[in-house]
């Protein structure tokens, strides 16, 4: 499977303006041809010898015109001991689009080809240098928008979800070559003590039921999670949207249906994407405009992962009837305005719903306990998980870890079953197999293919 005849090249920084630029090359002749257009001054263009990672401060040019191209600085990585594993050259040149591509064209001119999307890391991969789990990482390090998703990934990249992965995936490998080994010398070696199956099987099930249930948190550290505001009219939801956000984004006022549409905002709530969409308040009205707003409200909270229903603390009346618009949607409840009834030394009043996640009670207008409804938020994102900075799974490698798992379950019901112990072997296998698909250990071409497209060039 190993893709490394030929040499790549690619411009790995961003286009634009900028004071440097990043030109990569890897391959067979990485270090000739950076030795054919790099020279250590700018009058006598003698091509030089490349130490690996000593950087030289020189020259690019032309080896055909002897035209000067830029003032460099370059680093010779010699493989194995480099990012792709084989011989690779980084440029940094002065930050222009004009200069990082003519230094591109005169690698190719030398024989290199521009490379495809992520090949510098699919090549890291394909020779050993990093697991499927950390390629992976690698793209959602360079996609992180928030702090919180840079570090989980940067965990993912160190290694530490493949280690966890292939510490459930040796067992398994240990139990199967018992059991092969007792069926192969029933005499000699025999069967292996039942018990001793079930603990190794249900210790990794539990093992494997961890890592799923960091997928959850991951989903929305990756692509976000949606929050509605919703509530009757004048309750302070679009003040919450503009507390929230820190500035003033939506209409305030005293009159009721005030927000007629729903408003859509990002925050980067401690770390987690968040798209706040505050709409316009439940109420019956005869309104042609209010009614496709309400209309729009009930389309943001289809389309919510979390609802906040905010509730008056002031106005406080009893029996409102969200419950059935919710729809079984996670729900947090806020008694907001809690600032009135403490002016006014009047008592709070205890808002009674039966299925809310969690009861805040806040002031939108002077952002009064604000930090609560940030914590509820946060605490029901991590599902009381008290580690956040554990490495979460993507989709491909949730479904092949819960592919292992019922292949484990499976296991563990042949066993109840008192069937002879080679019929544990096939779903064994199975379990090891979906694991070593994780870590690219057994992966097919279209799945790199797949995990790779999403890359940039140059990286
Ligand atoms: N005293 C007080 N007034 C608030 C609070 N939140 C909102 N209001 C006021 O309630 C009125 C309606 O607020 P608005 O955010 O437009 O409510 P919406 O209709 O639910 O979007 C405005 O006059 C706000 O200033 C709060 O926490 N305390
Ligand atoms: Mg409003």
């Amino acid at each position: 499977m190993k893709n490394t005849e030929d040499t790549i090249c690619a411009i790995a920084t961003g286009k634009g303006m900028a004071a440097l630029a990043i030109v990569r090359m890897s391959g067979p002749l990485a270090f000739k041809i950076a030795s054919q257009i790099f020279s250590l001054f700018d009058q006598d263009k003698k091509p030089i010898s490349l130490d690996s990672h000593v950087a030289k401060h020189g020259y690019i040019f032309d080896p055909i015109s002897s035209n000067l191209i830029d003032e460099v600085v370059l680093t010779p990585y010699k493989g194995p001991n480099s990012y792709t594993g084989e011989d690779l050259v980084e440029i940094s040149s002065h930050g222009s689009d004009i200069i990082a591509n003519t230094i591109l064209m005169l690698m190719i001119s030398q024989g290199a080809r521009l490379a495809k999307k992520g090949e510098f890391t699919q090549r890291a991969f394909l020779n050993g240098k990093i697991d499927l789990t950390q390629a992976e990482a690698v793209l959602d390090l360079i996609q992180a928008k928030t702090v919180h998703q840079g570090r989980l990934a940067l965990s993912a990249l160190s290694g530490h979800l493949g280690k966890q992965i292939n510490a459930v995936r040796k067992d398994l490998i240990a139990l199967l070559t018992r059991i092969t080994a007792g069926i192969d010398f029933p005499d000699e070696i025999g069967d292996i003590p039942e018990p001793d199956i079930e603990g190794v099987v249900r210790q990794n099930i539990a093992k494997l039921d961890e890592l799923t249930r960091t997928a959850r948190a991951g989903n929305f550290l990756r692509s976000g999670l949606k929050i509605a505001i919703i509530g009757k009219p004048n309750v302070g939801k679009s003040s919450l949207l503009n507390q929230l956000l820190k500035y003033e984004r939506a209409i305030v006022t005293d009159v009721p249906g005030t927000t007629r549409d729903s408003l859509e905002e990002l925050i980067d709530l401690n770390g987690i994407p968040v798209t706040i969409v505050d709409t316009a308040g439940i109420r019956h009205t005869d309104d042609q405009v209010e009614k496709i707003g309400i209309e729009r409200t009930n389309q943001a909270i289809d389309a919510a992962n979390l609802v906040l229903v905010i509730h008056d603390l002031e106005t406080h009346t009893e029996g409102e009837e969200f419950e059935t618009i919710l729809q079984n949607k996670p729900y947090l409840l806020i008694g907001n305005k809690i600032d009135l009834p403490k002016a006014n030394k009047k008592n709070i009043p205890d808002l009674v719903f039966t299925n809310c996640i969690d009861k805040v009670f806040i002031s939108a207008k002077t952002g009064e306990n604000l930090d609560s409804l940030l914590a509820s938020i946060e605490k029901w994102v991590f599902q009381n998980n008290a580690n956040k900075d554990m490495p979460s799974l993507n989709s491909r490698q949730t479904e092949l870890c819960i592919k292992a798992q019922k292949a484990l379950d499976l296991v563990q019901e042949t066993q109840k079953g008192n069937y002879p112990q080679d019929c544990l072997a096939t779903d064994l296998k199975s379990a090891i197999d979906a694991l070593s698909e994780i870590s690219g250990e057994i992966v097919s071409e279209e799945v790199i293919t797949e995990v790779f497209a999403n890359f940039c060039i140059g990286k």
